[in-house]
């Protein structure tokens, strides 16, 4: 694993960056600071962080109980409930490491992650919006792992055990894992530590201006980086604010409980941020408590940048992050150019960026376009990682090496620090926020007995900024149809998201002059192909 040198390291300490602090110790004090304050609401419930506290010391002590103890990874698929924040404190506090699935996943994807990981355990729900969690988790671990079933009577149990002392883990030692958006095969893992993660959410936290009346609506699936830390579920219990989980991110359900709770804060992707602007103007609702909406996961375009202020009653802040690391805000005192035309700055002053050569993948640190120019963001810091998790032949060409991550996107800095993405050099398709390894894709796709060749691309879309495009040549002698292999690709037991949302079966590959040498200019042709239709 590559963690940072220690000389770096020993910098970022001197720095009070990372302050030693483990997840488990941030709960024993934030308990201490706002005992009967309310930590999460959800599903009728309503906890204070004293409660979620002794919670997460009941789990803690049930799970080592139960075999699961320092360095075990346990792989953890739960919705917006208020279950996940003492949960994954338990987890922490028994010293494991969680590995955040998102609820879309389906069985080929949560595999992967358990084996990638060799993780012992996987905790999940009984059922959520209409699928078998439970029984899904229980084929895919076998014999081989245990299985937690929030909701089970056995899980009830253990979540009953009288709290004991356990060892704290290492604050430099990996915390859990994260996953990455993906360009390759299938998505890598991403690992966190306590120390840089905790920087991320502190600082988080104060450049959002949350404080202890905040009140924060988790609308995205809470396990993704972007709720859980910018400034997200983590930067609110932080700041002893309040999060509010919502069930789904939709506008009726978000208004309601912006209402009700007296939400303060939230966190949205631009295809949702353009649907909470539309639905506000024939609301009923009180929205007037809703003060910051962050916006970000994909492009926020200045049009619906320009409009989110004005119908919604609140602020816009602009968020560009990566589960990698790097996050940029648009600060709240920012000129209102930046806020609707940047996509922010970095959270650190060590958070080196490098913007360059965008027709090299491999360009280092040192190939600089000239200032202002657009190029590809490198970058490097106390919360960006220096390495995936078990992936040494992938790190080779995913970080420098001095380190720097090549983060794939198409950037322009201005002046101030702000950047613009303008595009991605990355095979991967934005669909709205969520990522669609186009390798992975096409993995799929060419498992089917009827198909040839297959390179799945981004065309634009109206709502969600990028759907994909699968262009699939058949066997000899087979002609597929695109319905069968959307059933096909579906079958094999991934996020709906990365079902193919178009798939055009060719005779071959449209376009000349590529295809035989390099699937990445394949792709690049394709892609400008299915933009000018
Ligand atoms: C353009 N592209 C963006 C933006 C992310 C906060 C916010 C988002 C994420 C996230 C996150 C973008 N404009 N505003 O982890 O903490 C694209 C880039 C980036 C990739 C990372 C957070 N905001 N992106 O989206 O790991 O291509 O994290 O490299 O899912 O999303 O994706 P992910």
């Amino acid at each position: 694993m590559n963690l940072w040198p220690e000389e770096t390291a020993a910098r970022y300490r001197a720095s009070g960056y990372w302050r030693g602090q483990t997840f488990g110790a941030l709960l024993t004090s934030l308990k201490e600071a706002y005992a009967d304050r309310t930590a999460v609401v959800g599903e009728g419930q309503r906890w204070t962080f004293a409660e979620v506290d002794e919670r997460a010391h009941r789990l803690a002590a049930g799970f080592s109980a139960d075999g699961i103890g320092q360095g075990d990874r346990v792989v953890v698929q739960l919705p917006n409930i208020p279950e996940f924040v003492p949960v994954v404190f338990g987890l922490w506090r028994a010293g494991a490491v969680p590995v955040f699935a998102l609820p879309a996943h389906r069985d080929s994807e949560l595999r992967h992650f358990a084996e990638q990981s060799s993780a012992k355990a996987i905790l999940t729900v009984g059922g959520h919006a209409g699928h078998d969690h439970a029984k899904m988790a229980r084929e895919v671990a076998q014999q081989q792992r245990k299985v937690f079933v929030v909701g089970e009577p056995e899980f009830a149990e253990l979540a009953a055990s009288a709290p004991r002392e356990l060892p704290e883990p290492d604050s430099e030692g990996i915390a859990f894992l994260q996953l990455s958006g993906g360009s390759t095969g299938l998505p890598k893992l991403i690992p966190r530590t306590h120390d840089d993660y905790l920087y991320s959410v502190r600082e988080s936290a104060r450049i959002c201006g949350l404080k202890k009346e905040s009140v924060y609506l988790a609308a995205l699936p809470v396990a993704h980086n972007f709720p859980l830390s910018s400034p997200g579920l983590l930067g609110a219990l932080h700041a002893g604010a309040a999060t509010v989980m919502a069930p789904r991110p939709d506008a009726d359900t978000a208004f309601r409980l912006i209402e009700a709770e007296g939400v303060t804060i939230s966190g949205v992707v631009p295809p949702l941020a353009a649907a909470w602007v539309q639905a506000a103007a024939r609301t009923g609702r009180d929205l007037s408590s809703l003060d910051v909406l962050l916006v970000g996961g994909a492009k926020c375009g200045r049009e619906l940048a320009e409009r989110v202020g004005p119908a919604l009653g609140c602020r816009l802040q602009q968020v560009f992050g990566m589960a990698e690391g790097l996050v940029c805000y648009t600060r709240l005192d920012d000129p209102e150019d930046l806020v609707l035309s940047t996509q922010g700055r970095p959270i650190s002053p060590d958070d080196e960026v490098r913007v360059v050569n965008p027709d090299d993948p491999l360009a280092t640190s040192g190939d600089l376009v000239e200032p202002g120019g657009i190029g590809a963001l490198l970058t490097r810091g106390p919360y960006t990682i220096r390495g995936y998790y078990n992936a040494a032949e992938h790190n080779k060409t995913a970080f420098t090496e001095d380190g720097f991550y090549r983060t794939g996107d198409l950037v322009r800095q201005r002046e101030s620090g702000h950047l613009e993405v303008v595009g991605r050099a990355k095979e991967q398709i934005n669909r709205g926020g969520e990522k669609v390894a186009a390798e992975e894709v096409e993995n799929h796709l060419m498992a089917h007995p009827g198909v040839l060749d297959a390179a799945v691309v981004a065309v634009p879309d109206e709502y969600l900024g990028e759907r994909t495009c699968a262009y699939v040549v058949p066997a000899d002698g087979e002609q597929p149809s695109a319905a069968e292999l959307r059933r096909f690709v579906r079958g094999r037991g991934v996020a709906a998201f990365k079902v193919p949302d178009l798939v055009e079966v060719v005779g071959e590959f449209p376009v000349t002059g590529v295809g035989k040498t390099s699937k990445r200019e394949l792709r690049a042709a394709l892609a400008a192909l299915a933009k000018e239709r």
